[in-house]
Order: structure tokens, then C-alpha cells, then sequence
């Protein structure tokens, strides 16, 4: 069944230049970019994206974080979509979760600094391209 999935880039990703090997990854899949932009991150939006994350310990300076650069925004597309992607990203601490290959796994270090997001579930993608692409 063909899906959509919120992907991002985060500060961290584009900092360090990864934005082309997260494309490439996605294209190599299969999977297809329907929408896309580079953009800084408001405080309301960081807040509304994180908002399962509130109230706990790292909520705050996963705030912080995630509005410290610029991100990329996009919306990937196939089948399968939200899982492929999380496959593709790997598990959420680079170190013990994320297998060599994903991209956490590859390139990540500390579970605040894992370079991408991709959305959990049908719910959490829907409310998620929502949120960053109102118009799409
Ligand atoms: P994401 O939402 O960013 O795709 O990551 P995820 O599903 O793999 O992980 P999630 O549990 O949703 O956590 C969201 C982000 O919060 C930061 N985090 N820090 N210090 C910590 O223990 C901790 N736990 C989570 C990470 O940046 C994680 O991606
Ligand atoms: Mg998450």
C-alpha cells in the first residue's frame, strides 16, 4: 500500500553536509520525494512536532536543538513508506539501536544528535505532513 512519511534533515545532517547522501539514500530505495525544502524551524513548530516528548527529560533541549539550523523538510512516498524509511534512518541511538548501513548507524554518534526523523506511524505521518506542508 502506498504511503507518505515526514522526513527530516536535521540541523545536525545539514551541518555536516548530508543532505545528498539522505537523498540519494531515499532514490536508491525506491522511494520517491513529493515535496521538499530547507527551512529554519520555529519554536511553535518544534513544540507541535515533539509534542509526545513533552514533559520529558530531553524535551527542552531537543528544542533547542532542532531549532538551532536549518533543517530539510520532506515528504517521501511508496510502499511501505514510514517503515522503509525508519530501516533506511536506523534505530533512534546511532550506537546501540541503529545497524551499520542506516544512516544513523553510519554517520551518528549520541541519540540527541541522530541527523534525521522520520514519522513512527500512519497517525504520526499524517499529522506530521500537516504540520509542515499545510498546502500539500
Ligand atoms: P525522531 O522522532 O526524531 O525520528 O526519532 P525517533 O522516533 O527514533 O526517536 P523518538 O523517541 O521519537 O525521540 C525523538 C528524538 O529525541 C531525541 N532523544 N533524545 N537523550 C535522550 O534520551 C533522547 N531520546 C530521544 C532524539 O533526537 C530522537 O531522535
Ligand atoms: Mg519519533
Amino acid at each position: 500500500m502506498t504511503e507518505r512519511t515526514l522526513v527530516l534533515v536535521k540541523p545536525d545532517g545539514v551541518e555536516r553536509g548530508l543532505i545528498g547522501e539522505v537523498i540519494s539514500r531515499i532514490e536508491r530505495k525506491g522511494l520517491k520525494i513529493v515535496a521538499m525544502d530547507l527551512r529554519m524551524v520555529s519554536q511553535e513548530l518544534a513544540a507541535q512536532h515533539y509534542a509526545e516528548h513533552d514533559g520529558k527529560p530531553f524535551f527542552n533541549s531537543l528544542i533547542e536543538f532542532i531549532t538551532s539550523g536549518p533543517v530539510v523538510a520532506a515528504v517521501v512516498e511508496g510502499p511501505r513508506a514510514i517503515a522503509a524509511w525508519r530501516q533506511i534512518a536506523g534505530g533512534t541511538d546511532p550506537v546501540e539501536k541503529a545497524a551499520p548501513g542506516s544512516i544513523r548507524g553510519d554517520f551518528g554518534l549520541e541519540t540527541q544528535f541522530n541527523l534525521v526523523h522520520g514519522s513512527d506511524s500512519p497517525e504520526s505521518a499524517a499529522r506530521e505532513i500537516k504540520l509542515w506542508f499545510p498546502n500539500l
